[in-house]
């Protein structure tokens, strides 16, 4: 009985990392970050909403609520879902300024955000539609480079 309970809680869990993640997985770490991240749906995502995106998605991951995200959030869910891992280490290697494997919400506050500069291309703070369809060739380009 025991072990059933834990494969229940197992299962939640997974469900509950499930449901970003599916949302996730068409262009991965791509362009549906900006479109998670335009709260008000105008087309146009500004820095400020690009950072409160991001400190919702380290909400979500710190899984045991300590603080910082970092592998022990996740646990034996790595063993089941890889491209969850594959979100910790991207998120990490963006804002792990100390290189501990650990992100703490003041490093997420003072990381850069490349993905958003590069996107921004006229540097106005503001990521609109233009911009956005641009990034995201960029980013289907390079993949397709990567297949080759
Ligand atoms: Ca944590
Ligand atoms: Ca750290
Ligand atoms: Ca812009």
């Amino acid at each position: 009985m025991k072990t059933l309970t834990f494969f229940a809680i197992s299962l939640a869990g997974i469900a509950i990392l499930a449901a970003p993640a599916a949302a996730q997985l068409g262009r991965r770490g791509g362009s549906d970050r900006f479109a998670q991240a335009d709260s008000n749906g105008d087309g146009v995502v500004t820095r400020e909403e690009f950072k409160t995106s991001r400190s919702a998605r380290f909400k979500q991951m710190d899984r045991n609520g300590d603080g910082a995200v970092s592998r022990d959030d996740f646990g034996r869910i790595l063993k089941f879902r890889p491209e969850a891992g594959q979100r910790l280490d991207d998120m990490l290697a963006e804002a792990d300024a100390n290189h501990d494997g650990s992100l703490t919400r003041a490093e997420l506050d003072h990381a850069p955000m490349p993905l958003f500069d590069r996107a921004d291309t006229n540097g106005d703070s503001r990521v609109d539609a233009q911009e956005r369809a641009a990034a995201k060739e960029l980013t289907d380009n390079l993949r397709a480079k990567a297949k080759r």
